[in-house]
C-alpha cells in the first residue's frame, strides 16, 4: 500500500516536472515583446512607407519553423500540402537566369529541393519550405499559433534599430547574421558559405533579441498584406530574404522591404515562424 503511494507521488511529481520542462523549452523557442510604440517602414518606400504602430504584446518563434516540427503536424492529421497535390513546386536549377525558377512535379517539404537531393529526415533542424501560405495557416490552425502581422515581424527583426538591417549601414555584414547568396549570379550554385541552400536554424547570430534568420534562410509568410496589395486577393506577403538573396539580385534580406507570392505558390526558399499570443504572466 504505501509503496504504491509513493510511486504514485513519484508519478505526479515527475508529470508536474516534465509539465515545467516543456513550459521551460518553449520559452526557450520563443521571443516575448513587450507593448510598445514603433517607427516602422521608411520615407517613400512604395509597399512600406514611414509609419508609426503601438503594439499589443506577443510572442514569436526564436526560430523560422524546421521540418521536424512540419512532420509532426503532418503526422498527427495527415496532412498533404499543396505542391504535393498540384505537384508545382518551384526550386532552384542552375543554368537558368536570374529569377527562374523550375517546377519540380516530385519536390514538397518532403524533397525540399527535388527527389535528386535529400529526404526532410536529413534536414530537420532546416526550415520547411516548398509550402504555401495555405499549408502555413494550416499548421497554425493544429498548433493553436498564428503568422506574425507585417508590423509584428518588422517589429521582431528590428529589435529596436531604425535602419535597413539590424545589424548597421554595411549589407556585406549580412555574412554572419543570415544564410543569403553570396555569388554574383545564379547561374551556378553557391556553396561559398557551407550552405547551398537552407540552413539549419540558428547557425548565424541573432539580432539584438535573440531572434535567428530573420535575415535570409527562408522568406516567412505574414498574416496581412500592405494596402497596395488589396486587390490581390491571391498574393500573400513574404518578408526577410532567403538563400537565394543577394547584394546584386533580390533586395529583400532587410528590416523594410516586403515581397509577395500567391498564396498557393510553394517555393523552396519559402517558409515561416510563428507568434504566440503573450501569456498574462509575462506581460
Ligand atoms: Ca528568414
Amino acid at each position: 500500500m504505501k509503496l504504491s503511494v509513493v510511486a504514485c507521488i513519484f508519478t505526479v511529481l515527475l508529470f508536474v516536472h516534465c509539465q515545467s520542462q516543456e513550459l521551460a523549452i518553449r520559452q526557450a523557442d520563443r521571443v516575448s515583446i513587450s507593448s510598445g510604440h514603433w517607427k516602422l517602414g521608411k520615407k517613400g518606400h512604395r509597399i512600406n512607407p514611414a509609419h508609426s504602430v503601438k503594439n499589443n504584446p506577443f510572442a514569436i518563434g526564436r526560430y523560422e519553423v524546421t521540418n521536424a516540427e512540419f512532420e509532426k503536424f503532418v503526422k498527427a492529421t495527415g496532412y498533404i500540402t499543396v505542391a504535393e497535390k498540384d505537384h508545382n513546386a518551384q526550386v532552384y536549377c542552375d543554368s537558368l537566369g536570374e529569377f527562374i525558377w523550375c517546377t519540380d512535379t516530385a519536390a514538397s517539404w518532403r524533397f525540399p529541393q527535388g527527389k535528386q537531393f535529400a529526404y526532410y529526415t536529413h534536414r530537420l533542424n532546416e526550415p520547411v519550405t516548398c509550402i504555401c501560405f495555405d499549408d502555413a495557416i494550416a499548421y497554425c490552425q493544429w498548433a493553436g499559433v498564428r503568422l506574425p502581422t507585417l508590423d509584428e515581424w518588422e517589429i521582431a527583426a528590428r529589435a529596436g534599430s531604425r535602419g535597413t538591417w539590424f545589424f548597421g549601414n554595411r549589407f556585406d555584414s549580412i555574412v554572419r547574421y543570415g544564410n543569403c547568396w553570396h555569388a554574383r549570379s545564379h547561374y551556378k550554385p553557391d556553396s561559398s558559405d557551407g550552405y547551398p541552400f537552407t540552413a539549419p536554424v540558428g547557425k548565424y547570430l541573432p539580432n539584438d533579441w535573440g531572434l535567428y534568420d530573420m535575415y535570409g534562410n527562408v522568406f516567412e509568410f505574414c498574416a496581412d498584406k500592405p494596402a497596395i496589395f488589396a486587390s490581390h486577393p491571391e498574393w500573400a506577403s513574404a518578408r526577410g530574404g532567403s538563400w537565394w538573396c543577394s547584394k546584386y539580385s533580390c533586395n529583400f534580406v532587410n528590416s523594410v522591404d516586403i515581397g509577395r507570392v500567391h498564396r498557393r505558390a510553394s517555393f523552396s526558399n519559402l517558409g515561416f515562424r510563428v507568434v504566440y499570443e503573450k501569456m498574462k504572466s509575462e506581460i
